[in-house]
């Protein structure tokens, strides 16, 4: 009989003594002079880059492909970082997909904070620069306001606590990727994703994240443009009323996820003790 499809059951862990292999994504549109740094920062466990290419006219590729010969090259089909990320993710092989940019203002270091939170429990670890422990270099003042007021209203309509809409670092089971259902191709990707995420009832922690300045280039968002799209995306979501749960945000590892049944399994003296409240 043919071994069944992965799981990240607990159960199905422990019993084939496997930890999920993870898959990085990186969308890059013109970003051959940062790929260095950004593929230095990725932990050498990864088991799959996958970049993914946006008609790029510099040497985006060569460049990825000479600093990371196991690299999977991807050209993205149409256009924008929706998009881009869509044709990522469906080429992963990975159980675990995790998100990032190429430009420099994502940390690799950090993606073993997003896979520990997926390992201890969450189904979807979301990046936030605003939680405490996050911070920016890049953020500009209206920047900053634009997502603190698209925040807040994602936070009204669809009973989310979110510190942070709009941030490209975020992972998640590539399990739950077809109840994300993602069909947009511009900059609202994450905020669609988020959305949904919530709306699917996933269990979704917040990552805290600092994100740097942008190396080298220049950035392909325009505040006004994308922000206006991301707004409209909000609403047309709201007003589509897609999802049947409403799920609170977790800001904590629930330390029964698969990491623990894996170890409790092996190690049979390991048990789960709840302290005792305090008098
Ligand atoms: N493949 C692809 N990647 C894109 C596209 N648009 C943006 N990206 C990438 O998505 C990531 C984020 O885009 P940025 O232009 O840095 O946008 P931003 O981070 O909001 O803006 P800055 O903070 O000013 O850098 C970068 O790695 C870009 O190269 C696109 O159309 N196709
Ligand atoms: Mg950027």
């Amino acid at each position: 009989m043919a071994e069944p499809a992965f799981s990240a059951d607990p159960a199905y862990l422990a019993d084939h003594h496997r930890l999920p292999r993870v898959s990085v994504v990186i969308p890059a549109k013109n970003e051959a002079r940062n790929l260095s740094h950004v593929f230095a920062t990725i932990p050498a466990w990864v088991d799959e880059i996958v970049f993914v290419d946006g008609h790029s006219v510099d040497d985006s590729i060569a460049e990825a492909e000479r600093i990371c010969p196991s690299v999977k090259i991807v050209t993205q089909t149409g256009w924008g970082k929706g998009n881009a990320l869509r044709c990522g993710f469906e080429a992963c092989s990975g159980e675990i997909i995790v998100m990032m940019d190429a430009d420099g203002s994502t940390d690799g270091a950090e993606i073993g904070r997003f896979v520990g939170a997926l390992m201890t429990g969450a189904d979807f670890a979301k990046g936030s620069r605003f939680a405490s422990g996050g911070s920016s270099d890049d953020i500009t003042f209206e920047r900053h306001l634009g997502n603190r007021i698209l925040s807040t209203l994602v936070n009204v309509l669809f009973g989310t606590r979110y510190t942070d809409l709009c941030y490209g670092y975020n992972a998640f089971w590539a399990q739950h990727l077809p109840k994300l259902e993602l069909d947009c191709d511009g900059f609202e990707v994450e905020t669609v994703m988020n959305v949904r995420a919530a709306q699917a009832g996933l269990r979704i922690q917040e990552i805290p994240s600092h994100e740097h300045s942008r190396l080298h280039g220049m950035s392909n968002l325009h505040v006004a443009r994308d922000g206006w799209r991301i707004m409209r995306v909000i609403v047309k979501e709201r007003i589509s009323n897609r999802g049947r749960h409403q799920v609170p945000l977790s800001t904590e590892t629930t330390g029964q996820g698969p990491a623990m049944a894996v170890a409790m399994r092996l190690v049979p003296q390991i048990t789960l003790e709840k302290s005792a409240p305090k008098a």
